[in-house]
């Protein structure tokens, strides 16, 4: 099926000179490297190339002479066709043709076998882009050393923030027993270069505190042993108080040497089983999640910890950021959810081992359609850091509403810390160069579950390539990821590639347009976090306020008068969010308490912005529908129908969310729209 296949449809191409021109290069596949990855790599060639071109090359070890692909992994290989391995990293690889009068060939060299894996994605993806295999001359290094995806997967089938089904790994509290579908997902990461998976919920759960003891640890190694194949690490979430829980001990204290040398002991047995596991996810002091704070100490002596038991053996501790006070008094204005991450972590620069990544997430809130980037990148010089982006769709419509988050993540991956001056963004603090970090990359929640399609609404798929792609290169556009994306997944015609293509670019800003404004979130219903409520999270605990009144609306976090936030930012931000003259429209409720009256820098004034936003917004969204019906016929039936039933189940949701915030604002304020619209 195709919503099952995703990008990875492998079509056959119909155009026959294109057909005959491929199918030239494939008499011969010749591996001469031998391992689970390249036998991963040729069967996805075997597959691609059947399926697309209908040939079945031979298989050999060693080149032939007919015309072929060559796989392989050894320098001296490179050396004949003027390859400088030493360009390479760990996971780059080499394409490239060469033609002599006997014979073509296209070579797919990595430094190590997952490169091989990854050239041999990135030639399918050329095929299915229908790009000439005539002069291919490309090598390719990821940015990103870790490149990660994190479940939020309950072992009772439920996904936490999950918007497409139940777990692929588990059910009733075990693990599935058809593990098909984890290789096809393993496929689908591999396409786009991630390399580690965490496969359970970081709020881990009595059952899921087990799956690091010989009652699980098998099933986790199979799982692995799937995710291995395809160069993917398998991380696994723990309970920060697992000494107490599972280890008969009635502390965690990271100081204690009983707990040190059960998680030592603990690590070994783990190696047993996985010998090449990729370390832990710890969500501690979190939400009433565990954690070192319970004995005095703190993050640097938790994590440590659990650094030093998994370091022998190579393992990472990638320890979230997401500590708060979850509750908070919403009287008290003194106390500010955005300070906490940086608050708790800055003052530890430099206590960290150099095991331990720690995983900030992008914005100081929570995911949020828009807010601020964390001031907690670059403010870390000696500590290694890696980014946390969301993209199962938690505050951005669950997958029932269009948000492809590409740009988002552009945005934060671009912005200018200045933690060492002009040029210094957060992708190049993530990617390491910045600091010369020992580990770093990217993180994000996934956004699949067993539905047929993935991800719930087809086009959400998207999301879950366009991460992995920036994670591999940063410096893509969201036009380039955009274009591949489509063409992979719906075929080449133009109409629907410039559609969908443009569909997806838009859908951010208009999913913004009729949801909360100027960037200061929330206003969602409380708990499941779908759909408006203004007020939703406004008398709660839980630090996410907009403070609206009859006279106005917005967040001081000026240090001049509001919490002091602006200031965790280098000097250059910290004067521009402090200004409410130089603080951009986009992020002013997010910074600043102002009148509705406040004229933005657009020249309309707060109020009448969130008026027009909101009619706007839903325009577009109802727009959003009638550009997918200009495709009918163009695309398979079933995704046709699937697409065009949750785009109008946005068109619809969109005009509740413009209604209820619209009225919100007219009765607070008592001031007309200027355009003498409905308001109900
Ligand atoms: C929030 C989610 C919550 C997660 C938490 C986290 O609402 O379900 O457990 O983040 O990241 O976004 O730990």
């Amino acid at each position: 099926k195709e919503s099952y296949a995703a990008w990875l449809q492998y079509k056959k191409i119909e155009d026959f000179s294109l057909l005959e021109n491929y199918q030239k290069w494939f008499e011969n596949l010749a591996s001469l490297a031998d391992s689970v990855v390249i036998e991963s790599a040729k069967k996805e060639l075997l597959l691609g190339l059947s399926s697309m071109l209908g040939v079945q090359p031979t298989f050999s070890t060693e080149r032939k002479a007919a015309a072929g692909i060559v796989l392989g992994t050894s320098v001296s290989i490179a050396n004949q066709i003027e390859i400088d391995f030493e360009q390479l990293n760990d996971d780059g690889y080499v394409i490239k043709t060469v033609t002599t009068e006997e014979k073509s060939t296209i070579f797919l060299l990595g430094k190590e076998d997952t490169g091989v894996l990854y050239a041999a994605f990135h030639l399918l993806r050329l095929m299915q882009n229908r790009e000439s295999m005539d002069h291919l001359d490309i090598l390719e290094n990821p940015k990103n050393q870790l490149r990660m995806i994190n479940h939020w997967d309950n072992m009772d089938g439920s996904i936490e923030r999950g918007y497409a089904g139940n777990s692929i790994f588990y059910s009733g509290n075990k693990f599935n027993d058809e593990l098909n579908r984890i290789e096809d997902y393993a496929r689908l990461l591999s396409s786009v270069g991630i390399n580690g998976v965490s496969i359970n919920n970081v709020n881990v759960h009595k059952v899921e505190t087990d799956l690091i003891t010989s009652s699980l640890l098998p099933k986790v190694a199979e799982v692995a042993a799937i995710f291995r194949a395809y160069g993917i690490k398998t991380f696994l979430s723990v309970n920060y108080a697992s000494t107490i829980e599972i280890g008969n001990l009635e502390t965690a204290d990271p100081l204690d040497t009983g707990v040190q040398e059960w998680w030592k002991n603990k690590a070994k047995e783990i190696y047993r089983y996985i010998p090449d596991f990729g370390g832990f996810i710890v969500k501690a002091d979190s939400e009433h999640r565990p954690g070192p704070f319970t004995y005095n100490r703190n993050h640097a002596d938790g994590a440590n910890m659990l650094a030093t038991a998994l370091e022998p053996f190579g393992g990472l501790v990638v320890w979230r950021c997401f500590v708060y006070n979850c509750l908070q008094d919403w009287r008290d204005r003194s106390t500010d959810r955005a300070r906490a991450a940086y608050d708790h972590f800055k003052p530890l620069d430099g206590q960290f081992h150099p095991n331990v990544i720690l995983q900030i997430k992008n914005g100081p809130m929570d995911f949020q359609v828009r807010e601020a980037v964390s001031p907690l990148f670059g403010a870390m010089e000696q500590t290694n850091q890696m980014m946390e982006f969301q993209i199962t769709q938690e505050y951005t419509g669950q997958q029932r509403h269009l948000c492809y988050l590409v740009p988002q993540w552009k945005e934060i991956l671009d912005f200018d810390t200045f933690a060492k001056g002009e040029g210094s963004p957060v992708k190049n603090i993530v990617d390491g160069s910045l600091f010369q970090s020992r580990h770093s990359g990217i993180a994000a929640v996934s956004n699949i579950g067993n539905d047929y399609n993935w991800t719930g609404h087809t086009l959400a798929q998207a999301n879950l390539y366009g991460f992995g792609r920036l994670t591999w290169n940063p410096d893509l556009s969201s036009e380039t990821i955009t274009n591949e994306w489509t063409l992979q997944t719906f075929g080449k015609d133009e109409l629907v590639v410039q559609q969908v293509s443009q569909m997806l670019l838009d859908s951010w800003r208009i999913y913004e347009n009729y949801t909360s404004p100027l960037g200061v979130g929330w206003m969602v219903n409380p708990s499941h976090h779908y759909g408006p409520n203004v007020d939703g999270y406004e008398y709660s605990v839980w630090g996410t306020y907009h403070f609206a009144d009859y006279q106005g609306i917005g967040v001081d976090r000026t240090v001049k008068a509001g919490t002091g936030y602006t200031a965790q930012y280098f000097k250059e931000n910290a004067d521009r969010y402090e200004a409410l003259e130089t603080c951009p429209d986009e992020l002013l409720l997010f910074f600043h308490h102002v009148p509705y009256t406040h004229r933005l820098k657009s020249g309309e004034t707060v109020i009448q912005h969130i008026y027009n936003t909101h009619f706007e917004g839903v325009q577009q969204a109802e727009e959003l529908t009638e550009r997918w019906t200009l495709l009918e016929g163009k695309i398979d039936q079933e995704r046709y129908e699937d697409i065009l039933k949750r785009l109008q189940e946005q068109a619809n949701h969109s005009k509740e969310w413009r209604d209820i915030i619209n009225t919100y604002f007219y009765r607070k304020s008592g001031i007309n729209d200027e355009k003498y619209r409905t308001i109900y």
